[in-house]
């Protein structure tokens, strides 16, 4: 394992509500392999931000008469804070918008201008001659070429879900009126020059999922194109030449870069070499798979622009969407559950246990269920997880007065529990570093499990012989939930630990701290109570009418 890493997760456009579709496929699954990370002694750090530029954030701004820096600076903490709520352990939440992010795009793009891999081309672009301005995608509506649905952006239908190569019956959406054609000069990144080398790069890295990874080559094969990134509005980073006055770069040339400008910002306050890290670092970029394209194409391509001054991604883990109910996510028609609302109704954990436990490592959907939430709630977290260390703890508190008794000789049961607990920390381990958090999960769930019928098979509420070694083991199995969990629901896990009677904070131990026996004779437990509360169907019922047109 590399000693250092960054992690980065898409960022969201700071234009609305965090809801559930998004921390399923990206935040969360980072935010738990950076506590894994950390635990196993990696000097990780988990960076992220607004992606504050581009054309619908500026249309919604002025719908709502701010200035479009007002508009997203309060997206940017309305963000940061539900993801805080849901123990999102950014090391680092900034901005795309950012003096730093801007300074770097522009070298960027003045490297990438230097080495021959821009052009500029006459293009055209709708016009209102009503606004006065060029109206770059969102600006205009109307009829998809393919499925014909009416009213739907120019960059995208969002019925068939194509991009429409050029739209029928073309509206201004601010004014409604039909624009004209007008010619326009654009920047261009000759992204067709780097077939090859981003096959080489692809095929040389063996961290990237297979199946992804075989789709990108297929593009690849099948010819790529320049890609154009200006755009001619007032929202977004200037372009450092003068014949562009008027113009700014398309939000996906400088949104990724700011993976790398707040990584740089964050090392270097802190007084470490910001590039340095970055180059000798293992890089994770977390995204949906809405955008492979960008993220196995643009991104590298411009990094390998840029002889690879900083580094390419060691993993991109890409995760299927969220459905809910099984119906697509929709805001719009109310088809959502923003995550300051879902935390609300529950703690952070039980949703953290839930959207990993279903969200496999591939590009599958997976589907928010309420009846299934429940279910899975109740009888793991509760019946499973919660069970056995209430019953170990209280048993031990009831029977010893919570001080540890010294075990004996094991027998072949005891053996057993043993050897799980010293095996815990690697098999887990594998999985993790495989990104195979559910599987992970899973495990931990199986080895509580394991611990249940242990108790149950042992019957130590009889006092007979072994009492004390179920007691010993039993307690540390608990020990060792606390510190595997802890990356999947950290709120709990210290729950655990104080109810432990341990010292400090789990994470004051490394991961393979839960393979050992840390509770020693005489060691006395601190107060317990259960850790979580049931969900009861009638909440749930209730919750389910809120879905949809009220
Ligand atoms: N802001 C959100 C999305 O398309 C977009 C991600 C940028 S990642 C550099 O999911
Ligand atoms: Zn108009």
């Amino acid at each position: 394992m590399n000693s250092k890493a960054i992690i980065t997760s898409a960022l969201p456009y700071a234009n609305g509500e965090i809801h559930l579709g998004h921390v399923a496929s990206t935040y969360l699954p980072a935010d738990v392999t950076t506590r894994f990370l950390k635990l196993n002694g990696v000097e990780a750090y988990y960076v992220c931000a607004s992606d504050d530029f581009g054309t619908p954030i500026l249309i919604q701004s002025e719908k709502e008469n701010k200035t479009p820096s007002e508009y997203v600076a309060y997206w940017n903490k309305r963000d940061y804070d539900d993801f805080t709520a849901f123990n999102i352990g950014f090391d680092y939440f900034y901005k795309t918008s950012s003096q730093e992010n801007i300074e770097f795009v522009q070298y960027v793009f003045k490297k990438l201008n230097d080495a021959g891999h821009l052009y500029q081309k006459e293009i055209i672009q709708f016009y209102c001659n009503n606004d006065k301005k060029f109206l770059p995608d969102r600006y205009v509506k109307g009829i998809c070429p393919y499925c014909q649905a009416e009213d739907q952006y120019s960059d995208l239908c969002e019925s068939c879900g194509r991009v429409p190569e050029e739209i029928k019956d073309p509206k201004c959406s601010i004014c409604g009126q039909t624009p004209t054609k007008e010619k326009t000069i654009h920047y261009f990144f000759k992204l067709k020059n780097f077939g090859d080398s981003l096959t080489k790069w692809l095929e040389g890295n063996e961290h990237l999922q297979k199946d992804v990874k075989k789709y990108v080559q297929n593009w690849i094969k099948s010819g790529l194109i320049d890609w154009d990134i200006t755009r001619d509005i007032t929202w977004g980073v200037p372009i450092p030449a003068d014949d562009a006055q008027d113009k700014v770069f398309y939000g996906w040339f400088d949104n990724h870069l700011a993976y790398i400008s707040t990584a740089l910002k964050f090392l270097n306050d802190k007084g470490i070499d910001g590039k340095d890290f970055w180059n000798s670092a293992d890089i994770y970029h977390f995204i949906g798979k809405d955008i492979v394209y960008h993220h196995y194409l643009f991104l590298p391509a411009m990094r390998l622009g840029m002889n690879n001054e900083y580094k390419l991604p060691d993993y991109i883990p890409t995760r299927g969407h969220l459905t809910l109910q099984g119906k697509k996510i929709s805001k719009s028609r109310n088809w959502y559950i923003g995550l300051k609302q879902f935390l609300n109704y529950y703690p952070a954990d039980y949703l953290r246990y839930y959207l990993v436990v279903i969200n496999p490592y591939s590009q599958d959907d997976l589907n928010f269920d309420w009846d299934e939430f429940a279910n899975h709630i109740n009888s793991e977290l509760i019946g499973n997880l919660g069970n056995f260390v209430n019953r170990a703890l209280g048993f031990t508190k009831k029977t010893f007065d919570g001080i540890i008794p010294e075990s004996e000789k094991y027998d072949e049961k005891d053996q057993e529990a043993h050897d799980k607990i010293i095996n815990l920390s690697t098999e887990i381990g594998i999985l993790m570093k495989e990104n195979h958090l559910d599987r992970a999960l899973k495990k931990i769930m199986e080895f509580s499990s394991f611990f249940n019928q242990y108790f149950q098979h042992k019957e130590p509420w009889k006092k007979g012989p072994g009492t004390e070694n179920c007691v010993f083991l039993s307690v540390n199995a608990a020990r060792s939930l606390a510190i595997a969990m802890f990356p999947f629901i950290p709120e709990s896990s210290q729950k655990i630990w104080v109810q432990l009677g341990l010292e400090g904070k789990v994470t004051d131990n490394s991961w393979d701290d839960m393979s050992q026996l840390g509770i020693k004779l005489g060691h006395s437990l601190g107060e317990t109570s259960p850790l979580f509360a049931k969900v009861e169907q009638e909440d749930i019922e209730k919750y389910k009418k809120r879905l949809g047109p009220q």
